[in-house]
């Protein structure tokens, strides 16, 4: 709802009795609003609505939300304490833009760092360049000051060895909680920005839709910002956040366009349904949604009045995925 329609209406009393208790926040229109994956989303964006309270830049308030989500060791899927690949070596992916001027900075299959959002913002400022992976990142971060850390920690290690004895083949991909972070900043500026060791035990080298701009994140000034988790290998076949984005642009709520790049890829890759693919946006109204296969995904949203953990749409039981 525009808040010229809140203020038709009465407000935010009024739009909260018709949208519900869940949809208040959205539709206050509040800035800075920050919408992130997953549960642990909820500290992240507390974690940049306090930078940018403390008059910190917007790419600050992503870079440092992110950056906790990066450092907690019990999260499976970003940064220390990450599932490893295959051959035991955490490789991370990650990626940051910022809407004015459309830049964008990413690393991909990146091992030994802390924090490759960090680095991300790095190739952004301090390059020519878009994205750097494997070596030659690890190389640009280590020119850049960025300290190397052993990622592996000792019970994902043991992990690895079980699965190692159990299977060694393939990929675990029961596990998903990649950090994708939005932002809807004090001044009306996009951005946004993702982080994610990737699918357990993925092969090595192996790249997710994390990093690559279009798919794991997306953001236009112009129109809005959506970011991914979940199968990669779904995700990037289809540019997702970068059709939600599109479909954002030609007037969709971001729920809506959410749901229908869930369906879309569900019916294009109905044998993907099954591991998840997920997609939270935002515009520059400030209205924000996401949408994930299955029964959804607990998404963060959070606004200088309330901060909580919503659950998205759900394609349901795959039956879309099944359509001809
Ligand atoms: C990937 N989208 O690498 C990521 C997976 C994910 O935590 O969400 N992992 O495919």
């Amino acid at each position: 709802m525009s808040r010229a329609i809140l203020a038709a209406t009465g407000g935010a009393a009024l739009s909260q009795a018709a949208w519900g208790e869940e949809r208040r926040v959205n539709e206050t229109g509040e800035r800075p609003l920050f919408v992130s994956t997953w549960a642990f989303g909820k500290e992240a964006n507390e974690t940049a609505l306090r930078v940018a309270q403390q008059g910190g830049a917007v790419l600050d308030a992503v870079e440092q939300g992110i950056g906790v989500v990066e450092a907690d060791p019990s999260n499976a899927s970003v940064g220390i304490g990450g599932i490893p690949n295959s051959e035991g070596v955490i490789q991370l992916d990650a990626c940051i833009m910022w809407g004015p001027g459309h830049r964008a900075g990413s690393v991909a299959a990146l091992e030994g760092f802390l924090h490759p959002i960090s680095v991300a913002r790095r190739v952004m400022e301090k390059t020519p360049h878009v994205m750097l992976v494997g070596e030659g990142a690890r190389k640009f971060a280590l020119e850049q000051g960025f300290e190397e850390v052993e990622l592996l920690t000792e019970e994902r290690r043991r992990a690895w060895e079980e699965w190692k004895k159990k299977q060694g083949k393939g990929g675990d991909r029961g596990n998903h909680d990649t950090i994708t972070l939005l932002v809807l900043g004090p001044d009306g500026h996009l951005a946004g920005g993702c982080s994610t060791s990737g699918w357990g035990y993925k092969l090595p080298g192996r790249v997710g839709d994390s990093p690559i701009i279009g798919s794991g994140l997306y953001v236009d000034e112009e129109v809005g910002a959506a970011g991914a988790t979940g199968l990669g290998e779904a995700i990037m076949r289809h540019c997702g956040s970068f059709m939600v984005v599109e479909y954002i642009r030609q007037g969709m709520h971001p729920e809506e366009a959410c749901m229908e790049v869930v369906r879309r890829i569900a019916r294009k890759n109905p044998e993907m349904v099954q591991f998840g693919f997920h997609f939270a946006a935002l515009d520059r109204e400030g209205r924000y949604g996401a949408a994930g296969t299955g029964e959804g995904f607990d998404y963060a949203v959070t606004t200088p009045s309330a901060s909580r953990v919503l659950r998205s749409r759900g394609l349901g039981e795959g039956r879309e995925g099944k359509r001809p």
